[in-house]
């Protein structure tokens, strides 16, 4: 069964306890939940982890491939705007990374308009909330390659 990496970033551990009107009240359980759903309808397999540390994160981006993964679906989190680490091990990984948000970042503050991470990404879905993750999910699932 192909393997489908996902990888929350920094204080997506926190969803559902605080910022509800931006983040929703799902928590990352649930979200990870949906997303095991779509998986087993398109008869992938996930492997999930979340980290607030950005060398741990470079470190699954640039294991994925090694360790046999397909394909990676990443919320960078705040990430998205800062690491140029992150960018670098996306773009060097050799896999489909779809990058997804839950919040439009283009109607929030100004420093958050700028993703880093977009510009490498195969695509980027954000501001459907957790439908973000599931819609990412699905796109991700049919760039992998069939063979
Ligand atoms: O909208 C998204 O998915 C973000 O990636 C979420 C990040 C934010 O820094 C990005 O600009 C957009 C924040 C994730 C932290 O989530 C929290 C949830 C509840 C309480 C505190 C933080």
């Amino acid at each position: 069964m192909k393997k489908i990496l996902v990888i929350h970033g920094p204080n997506l551990n926190l969803l559902g306890t605080r910022e509800p009107g931006i983040y929703g009240h799902l928590t990352l359980a649930a979200i990870n939940q949906k997303l095991k759903v779509v998986a087993k309808k398109h008869k992938v397999a996930l492997v999930i982890k979340q980290s607030n540390h950005e060398g741990q994160i470079v470190d699954l981006i640039g294991g994925a491939k090694k360790n046999r993964f397909c394909a990676i679906l990443i919320n960078p989190a705040a990430y998205t705007h800062t690491s140029v680490a992150i960018r670098d091990a996306v773009a060097a990984c050799g896999l489909a990374v779809v990058e997804v948000h839950l919040s439009n970042i283009y109607a929030r503050e100004s420093f958050r308009h700028k993703s880093l991470i977009s510009p490498v990404a195969s695509g980027t879905i954000l501001g459907f909330g957790a439908n973000s993750y599931v819609l990412g999910l699905a796109a991700l699932v049919d760039l992998i390659p069939s063979k």
